[in-house]
């Protein structure tokens, strides 16, 4: 029986189309795991719930995880990044999802408790809300032994988990598959980066001419401050760290306090993982210049201070799906993009299925590594091991028809030795 709530089950022929593309576009998840995961069924027995944008390329993971023996629960990493075509095909093919697009903090987190009383073995996060969730509420899936590991997609999420593992409450063996270089380097620089087209579909704006601050230069905001300079816009960078300052300076950006740039800014987008990045008080929201795009491509939605320009405004107005004018006292107009929540996923269709193959590939041989070592695994941070991320890797090469050199012997103890010098 497959347990589920979704929006509407009749939008499943519609989400089985966009699976069906991303598929095609996933070789490493969706066709050279999943077809070795439908022989050798290595998750037989396992139960994996996913907290994750619900979007077609999880789809494909949820899929792959299925063909690997799994039984799949699946809830929405974010009230507003689900695809409820994709959820209702995936109810039809026997994966138990619980996510709607819309919904409230309270039905977040229901989703999440649903997922839960499953009693999953293995958890993969985007944000950590799931595992988080589990300490608080079902303390006995982490101490009992039910809940193997853990994996986390994001690096919000992991910097969370970090910080409970040196407090020392993290109870359960996580692996922070964000941090591998498979998924860094290419979901968050290139699909983070290709996601300021968000602020383009949201208000059709041009960027060429304009002045876009983007907020941060860690992997996404790197990728983001490419692509608008690509664009043609001229591009601010706000960082809190002198080196990545000093790399975004002689990338040739111009680099300033945030506070400096709000009376020219055009558009100001922020990936910084941090907190009031535009600081919520009144004296900044009036410097603001009248018809500014505001837009968040980070995990949570407390980048800009929404709630508090949300009161400050005179008039909020949706003037489109997703995009609202907020009308300042002083009369200047502001434009927030998908409430302060991230553009990339919520006014597109997230990251491109290119990109998001090679992290699933990740969560899926993962998910697999788990099992063959559950015995082995301790409670804290465990890094991807360096086999996987690679194989992955090659997995991705290979099915681009690119093929690399092979270090000779004489090479590898070269490069893993000393004795040889001038
Ligand atoms: N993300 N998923 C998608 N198309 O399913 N797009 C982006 C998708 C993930 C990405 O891995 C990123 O780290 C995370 O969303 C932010 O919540």
């Amino acid at each position: 029986m497959v347990n589920y709530k979704v929006a509407d089950e009749s939008l499943a022929e519609k989400g089985k189309e966009a699976l069906y593309i991303a598929e095609n576009k996933m070789p490493v998840t969706a066709k050279v795991i999943r077809e070795r995961f439908e022989k050798e069924k290595p998750l037989q027995g396992i139960i994996i719930a996913g907290c994750l944008h619900v979007t077609k390329e999880t789809g494909n993971l949820a899929r792959t995880l299925k063909a690997g023996g799994a039984e799949v629960y699946l809830c929405g990493s974010n009230p507003l990044s689900t695809q409820d075509d994709v959820s209702a095909a995936l109810v039809e093919e026997g994966i138990n999802v619980f996510a709607w697009h819309g919904n409230t903090d309270e039905e977040f987190y229901w989703c999440i408790r649903q997922c839960l009383n499953a009693k999953p073995n293995i958890l993969i996060d985007d944000g950590a809300d799931m595992i988080v969730t589990a300490h608080k509420e079902f303390p006995e899936l982490v101490e009992n032994g039910t809940i193997i590991a853990c994996q986390e997609e994001t690096t919000t999420g992991v910097k969370r988990f970090r910080a409970m593992a040196k407090k020392g409450v993290l109870k359960v063996p996580l692996f922070p598959v964000n941090d591998a270089r498979c998924k860094n380097q290419f979901d968050n620089e290139l699909g983070t980066g290709q996601g300021i087209v968000a602020a383009i579909y949201g208000m059709h704006v041009l960027f060429a001419g304009k002045k876009v601050v983007i907020a941060g230069y860690g992997h996404c905001s790197t990728g983001m401050a490419l692509r608008a300079r690509g664009l043609g816009a001229n591009v601010i960078v706000t960082e809190v760290d002198p080196t990545k300052a000093l790399q975004a300076v002689f990338a040739g950006y111009t680099v300033k306090p945030i506070i400096d740039t709000l009376e020219e800014a055009d558009i100001i987008l922020t990936a910084t993982g941090c907190k009031h990045v535009i600081p919520p008080k009144i004296e900044i929201f009036d410097k603001l210049k009248d018809g500014i795009i505001l837009g968040n491509l980070g995990h949570f939605d407390i980048e800009i201070p929404t709630k508090e320009l949300y009161e400050y405004a005179k008039e909020i107005k949706p003037i489109r799906s997703n995009v609202e004018e907020l009308l300042m006292p002083n009369g200047k107009k502001v434009y927030l993009l998908a409430k302060g929540r991230l553009a990339n996923l919520v006014l597109s269709e997230g990251h491109p299925s290119e990109v998001m193959d090679m992290s699933f590939g990740l969560q899926s041989l993962m998910s697999e590594f788990i099992v063959q070592n559950k015995d082995n695994l301790k409670p804290g941070i465990i890094e991807v091991p360096k086999e996987i991320d690679d194989k992955v890797g090659f997995l991705k090469l290979k099915s681009m028809g690119i093929r690399i050199d092979d270090l000779t012997k004489e090479q590898y103890n070269y490069i893993h030795g000393y004795e040889e010098g001038t």
